[in-house]
């Protein structure tokens, strides 16, 4: 496999609404490079860059997929992303290790949520957007014109076409390039390689004017441009590349190409388009990694740490620096780590520092992914995307260099995981395999928690939604052999307390020897919502010695995580221990934990405790004539409308509801609009659980509190 220098590296993330056609596109397009495993039709599921079985199953992309196309002399890397909002997370880990974000729409839908949360993505990384309408070859394609006005309405009058399709009675077939003003025709379900043709008179004059509204576009803000615009009624070619080329890096433009994923029509252009106008690794600005410096230490100053921004630039000069973007487990060939070289140049056997975990990993043998297979290179440039087998400790987001150069660069946010299930291994052998496998898992999907519930000691699975949980079901088994029943959901509820109390707890033993004695009095305070727990200690003149105080605070938060109304966690409260007394001999920090808890206990008589529950920020996309409905049932789930908006297609409700109530949400959408509608939710804040409610799940949770263990 031949090295490519930074220049000539176009990486690039493939974004877009499930179902655009992105996995499609990037087949068609490895198909047209001729690198890819062939496979018949673009679509077929054995893509190169399905991952698993269960993506191929449900035909959608739920984790990152990594390829690279040859193309003229550059390598293009592209990461395919899910568009379904389940998974939307993974594209927003793919922005970092790219310099491009090529947007696919649905030429018959046009933008769609997962559309908008995308491109926000990009905007948060201000990366140049490319956007790609995909699906031309529909009969039921919105007018070309029609679809511009809607993006330009959404994202400005810098959505520009750099192309318009040719698209006649025998279907689309064709693009014209509106720089060299060029057509190219295609052969459908071909190789993807277009040829040059005469410009069909039919669509001279449209392609004219498409021409100077490029070219005017291009112009504005650019004197010389607009003098010799001016001057000559036109742009020379040249002058025109370089600065559509300037203006898409700089993101004062959003070129926008036609395709057919399907048919393979355009795919050969849009890699022509990436190589000439895709900003390369080297022309992104620096990298803003952090350094820890150690400052004093020389016998009269004291030690202290401060962080310090180091930027680095993209360039094989400055000190060998990667950042892991993905991991792969696979329980043969073991773990395989994803790469940006930030800087510096990596080579086999290259020696690396993980500066967070403290060790140093050898990269032996790295190399390009394609697909699952990982293909060796001599050596990866500044900038370029890369993949090692078997390092040791490491993990995504993970940032490794030389010795004494360390800096870190900041993970990409993983979000919080929303659903909680029940999984119930069906035997023992089961059991014994399920944790490991599990945290192989984990490596590769930093949103799915695992973890035993304090009350039944089951095992839980938290991740982003019912879909994902069955996906890593299924994965469990067909990678790993182990097999689980999957149980309800469950609502993470919380506790807290309405009301200051205060509580006397006491620990007196008298058994052989020693005896054990510590006596405390405590009062809790209600906080306000997300504060957590905080602990004061406001004890005078020693009645509680002060080597003892943290085991008082320690049995207070050990009852506290055990709850006190149904067994979940109690949150949001003040702690402060006032008064005590102890014994010279007798007392024990295990006396005063002991102490503690007791007096935790005792307060919870007269402070109130309340359940709360995780209310959830939703968005419903439904089509306008089912919204009445919808929202009729939103009502009955306690939801709270907070606005609503309408969309291309169809109506966008904005509601507040508390995730117990959408625990099959999924299924009563699909029966209240016909399978049309869609939602996505996240965590927005916890709110008190309405009296009757809270009543029917206290009174239906296995108590704790009975069988406290005694350590
Ligand atoms: N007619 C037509 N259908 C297409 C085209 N591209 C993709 N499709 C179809 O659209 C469906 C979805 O394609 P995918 O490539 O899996 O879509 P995706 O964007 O990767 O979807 P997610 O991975 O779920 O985000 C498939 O059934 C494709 O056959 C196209 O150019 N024309
Ligand atoms: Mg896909």
């Amino acid at each position: 496999m031949r090295c490519y220098s930074s220049a000539d590296i176009r990486n690039v993330a493939i974004l877009g609404h499930a179902h655009s056609g992105k996995t499609c596109l990037m087949s068609a397009i490895l198909r047209t490079a001729g690198g890819a495993v062939a496979n018949g039709r673009s679509d077929s599921g054995g893509g190169a860059t399905f991952y698993d079985e269960e993506e191929v199953a449900r035909g959608m992309t739920m984790a990152n997929a990594v390829a690279m196309a040859e193309w003229d002399g550059v390598k293009l890397n592209l990461i395919d992303t899910p568009g379904f909002h389940m998974f939307v997370h993974e594209a927003r880990a793919a922005m970092l290790p790219v310099e491009n974000a090529l947007v696919v729409l649905n030429a018959q839908t046009g933008i769609e949520p997962v559309t908008e949360t995308t491109w926000s993505f990009a905007d948060e990384v201000s990366s140049p957007r490319i956007i790609v309408i995909n699906q031309v070859d529909h009969a039921k394609s919105a007018a070309r014109e029609e679809m511009l006005e809607r993006l330009r309405a959404r994202w400005g009058r810098q959505v520009v076409p750099v192309q318009l399709p040719i698209v006649d009675e025998s279907g689309f077939h064709g693009v014209i390039d509106l720089v060299s003003m060029e057509a190219l025709f295609y052969r459908l379900d071909g190789d993807g390689r277009g040829s040059v043709g005469e410009l069909p008179n039919a669509f001279a004059e449209d392609a004219r004017i498409a021409h100077e509204a490029l070219v005017e576009l291009v112009a504005e803000g650019k004197d010389e441009l607009m003098d010799e615009f001016f001057a000559l009624g036109t742009i020379p070619q040249d002058h025109l590349v370089e600065a559509l080329h300037e203006a898409i890096r700089e993101d004062r433009i959003f070129p926008v190409l036609y395709v057919s994923a399907l048919r393979n029509v355009g795919t050969d252009h849009l890699l022509d388009f990436l190589k000439v106008y895709a900003p390369s690794p080297k022309e992104r600005a620096p990298f803003a990694t952090r350094r820890q410096v150690r400052h004093g230490g020389n016998g009269t100053a004291a030690v202290t740490d401060s962080v310090e921004t180091v930027m680095r630039n993209v360039d094989d000069r400055e000190p060998a620096t990667i950042y892991v973007y993905k991991t792969l487990v696979d329980p043969f060939a073991g773990r395989l780590s994803y790469f940006k070289v930030i800087s510096g140049c990596i080579r086999s056997e290259i020696t690396l520092e993980n500066y967070a975990r403290g060790e140093s990993e050898r990269l032996v043998h790295p190399g390009v992914m394609q697909g699952r297979r990982l293909l060796e290179v001599a050596e990866l440039h500044a900038g370029d995307l890369g993949a090692v087998a078997k390092l040791r400790v490491t993990q995504t987001g993970d940032t490794l260099g030389v010795k004494g150069q360390e800096v870190l660069m900041e993970p990409v946010p993983v979000p919080e995981p929303v659903m909680t299930y029940a999984i119930e291994p069906r035997s023992r052998a089961d059991e014994d395999k399920l944790s490991p496998a599990l945290h192989k898992l984990m490596e590769e999907d930093l949103l799915l928690r695992f973890f035993r519930d304090p009350q039944t000691n089951e095992f839980l699975l938290a991740g982003t939604g019912q879909l994902h949980i069955e996906a890593v079901v299924a994965r469990l088994r067909r990678r790993f052999h182990v097999e689980v029943a999957l149980k309800a959901p469950k609502v993470p509820y919380r506790e807290t307390i309405r009301a200051s109390s205060v509580g006397h707890g006491r620990h007196k033993k008298q058994s052989g020897g020693h005896g054990q004695f510590a006596d405390c009095r405590i009062r809790v305070e209600p906080l306000a919502r997300g504060s957590g727990f905080e602990f004061v200690n406001d004890i005078f003149g020693g009645s509680i010695p002060r080597h003892f105080v943290p085991a008082v605070e320690k049995g207070i938060q050990e009852s506290a995580a055990r709850g006190h109304l149904a067994g979940y966690p109690m949150v949001d409260f003040r702690a402060v221990v006032f008064d005590g007394s102890y014994h010279e001999v007798d007392s024990s920090e295990i006396a005063f934990k002991m102490a503690g808890r007791a007096a935790f206990r005792a307060c919870m008589e007269h402070a109130k405790p309340a359940l709360l529950e995780p209310v959830m920020r939703t968005e419903i996309e439904v089509p306008e004539e089912c919204a009445g409905a919808v929202i009729g049932d939103l009502n009955g789930r306690r939801g709270r409308i907070q606005g609503m908006g309408s969309t291309v297609s169809g109506t966008l409700i904005h509601a507040q509801v508390p995730l117990a109530e959408m625990l099959s949400y999924g299924t009563a959408l699909t029966s209240l609009t016909q399978g049309r509608g869609c939602f996505r939710m996240e965590m927005d804040h916890y709110d008190f659980v309405p009296a009757a409610i809270s009543e029917k799940i206290a009174s239906g949770a296995t108590r704790m509190a009975a069988s406290e263990p005694e350590d």
